[in-house]
C-alpha cells in the first residue's frame, strides 16, 4: 500500500516495546490517563485508581500488554488487517462502548511512549499516527454498519 513505509519505520522501533509488553502497556495508559483523565471512566476495572497507584497496578499491566500486543499484530500485518480489526472493532464499539476519538489519543500515547523508550523520532512518530489513521478508518466502517456512533 501506499504507507507500507509507515509500517517500516515503525517497527523499525518495536523491539523495545515488543521486549517488555506489561512495562511499556503500562506506561502507554498512564500517560493515555494523565494527559486525558476523562478516559480512565472508559475502563471500569481501573475507575477507582488513584493516579499514584497507576504504575504499580497489575490489571493496568496486564491490560497494556494486551493494548500493545494487538498494536503488535496490526503493525506486523502491514494493513492487511481486517481479520484482525472486525473482532476488535466489533468488542469496542458494542461491548465496550468506546468513541473511535480514544483511539487517536491512545495513538498520541503511544508516540510519546515510543519517543522515549524506543528512540522513535519525529518522523516515525507521524508514520504511527498515518498508520493508526488507516486503522481508525477501517474500524469506522465497522462501527457504522453497527450503528454505534463512535
Ligand atoms: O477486543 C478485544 O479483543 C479482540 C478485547 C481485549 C482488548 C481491548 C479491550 C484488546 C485486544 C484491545 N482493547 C486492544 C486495543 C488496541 C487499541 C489501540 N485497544 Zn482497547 N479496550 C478494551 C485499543 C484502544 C483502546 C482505547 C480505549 C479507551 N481501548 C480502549 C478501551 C478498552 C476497554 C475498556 C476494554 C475492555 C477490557 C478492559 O477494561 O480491560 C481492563
Amino acid at each position: 500500500s501506499l504507507i507500507m513505509g509507515d509500517f517500516d519505520l515503525v517497527l523499525k522501533c518495536w523491539g523495545p516495546i515488543e521486549a517488555d509488553y506489561p512495562k511499556n502497556g503500562a506506561l502507554v495508559l498512564i500517560r493515555l490517563f494523565t494527559d486525558h483523565p476523562e478516559t480512565q471512566k472508559l475502563f471500569p476495572k481501573f475507575v477507582g485508581i488513584a493516579k499514584g497507584d497507576l504504575a504499580g497496578n497489575a490489571a493496568v499491566a496486564a491490560h497494556g500488554a494486551v493494548v500493545l500486543k494487538k498494536l503488535g499484530e496490526l503493525l506486523k500485518a502491514k494493513g492487511d488487517h481486517a481479520a484482525i480489526l472486525k473482532p476488535l472493532a466489533t468488542s469496542h464499539a458494542k461491548e465496550h462502548k468506546i468513541p473511535l476519538k480514544n483511539f487517536k489519543l491512545i495513538t498520541d500515547a503511544v508516540c510519546k511512549v515510543m519517543g522515549e523508550k524506543a528512540a522513535l523520532d519525529a518522523a516515525g512518530q507521524d508514520a504511527l499516527r498515518r498508520v493508526m489513521g488507516v486503522v481508525v478508518a477501517d474500524m469506522e466502517k465497522t462501527y457504522k454498519e453497527l450503528g454505534f456512533v463512535g
